[in-house]
């Protein structure tokens, strides 16, 4: 991407000092009475769908940073009175894990560029080590991310049950796909876009497809979000943009991260598992649903694992 049509991006989309120079929840600040009583409203069966991968050692990471959570068990089949070992007894465990494992959110301050976070915070003045004084995920963990969510079933409008790898999500193909699917995104709206990457992991078990070139959406698409005022974005890929073979050589690597997290202050969600639920929408033609998706209260951190729930 050419620095001047991102710079033209950025400012476009940057909603600093919108809700105020000390504003920490971004676009979840869109999520209000209103956008809370229509998500209900389009509870209507009572169909449940969860939408996280488990959290395990099996999970889709292969590196050493990101790493696939480890369990511990700390306490097994512990009386609880040791003189009564045949009485009540509990198990406790502990789990090492980052928290980008798997289902996750990324917090408004997982990225920034020219040492700038979102509502203009300078980064030297608050990450550190600890983690972050601003933009951590707590803020979005209370009252939580609760909203209206639509899914977007990208791959199941071009009639595969996976985009090809190099398969660019334009902002055309988002509005052709809301017209196919007959729905329109309104104020506080969770979009969830399906490109059936997640199957390269789930179905085919592939670890290395799941991490490497991928289907996702254009940078362009930070726009059709503003535009839309959308409170969050999520998708079932590693990174919901693309990620073609040589993108960290580009000027800004990983642009509709910079554009939504740092310029826009709208959090994403990764690895979220549509299948289910995409099944049931082209069943009953219902893309629109009750989302609850709260992210764990992490004071400072950069993300939040989250076992998000979708009801119809
Ligand atoms: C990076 O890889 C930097 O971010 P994410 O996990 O949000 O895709």
């Amino acid at each position: 991407m050419k620095p001047i049509d991102f710079e033209k991006m950025a400012e476009k989309v940057r909603n600093w000092g919108r809700w105020g120079n000390d504003d920490q929840r971004g676009t979840i600040n869109l999520i209000g009475p209103e956008t809370l009583q229509r998500a209900a409203a389009e509870v209507k069966s009572g169909k449940l769908f969860n939408l996280g991968l488990n959290f395990d050692k099996n999970g889709p990471q292969l590196g050493v940073a990101r790493f696939n959570p480890l369990l511990y068990v700390v306490d097994l089949a512990r009386p609880l009175n040791p003189d009564r070992p045949e009485g009540g007894c509990f198990n406790d465990d502990v789990i090492h894990m980052p928290l980008q494992a798997a289902t996750q959110w990324d917090a408004i301050g997982h990225v920034h560029y020219d040492g700038v976070l979102y509502n203009n915070c300078n980064a030297c003045d608050v990450l550190s080590a600890d983690g972050t004084s601003a933009h951590g995920i707590h803020h979005l963990a209370s009252p939580g991310i609760m909203s209206r969510g639509v899914l977007l079933d990208v791959a199941r409008m071009q009639g595969v049950d996976e985009l090809p790898v190099g398969f660019a999500i334009t902002p055309d193909i988002l509005n052709d796909c809301c017209e196919h699917q007959g729905v329109r995104i309104e104020r506080g709206d969770v979009v969830m876009i399906r490109t059936g990457h997640i199957r390269r992991f789930t179905v085919a078990g592939d670890k290395v497809a799941f991490n490497s070139v991928q289907p996702g959406v254009t940078p362009e698409c930070a726009e059709w979000i503003y535009d839309r005022d959308v409170a969050a974005v999520a998708s079932d890929n590693l990174a919901v943009e693309i990620i073609t073979a040589g993108m960290v050589q580009e000027y800004m690597p990983l642009p509709f991260h910079m554009l939504t997290l740092r310029d826009m202050g709208c959090p994403l969600g990764e690895m979220f598992h549509f299948e289910a639920l995409s099944k049931d929408c082209a069943n009953d033609g219902q893309y629109t649903f009750l989302l609850s998706a709260p992210p764990l209260p992490v004071t400072g951190a950069f993300g939040s694992p989250v076992n998000p729930l979708a009801l119809k």
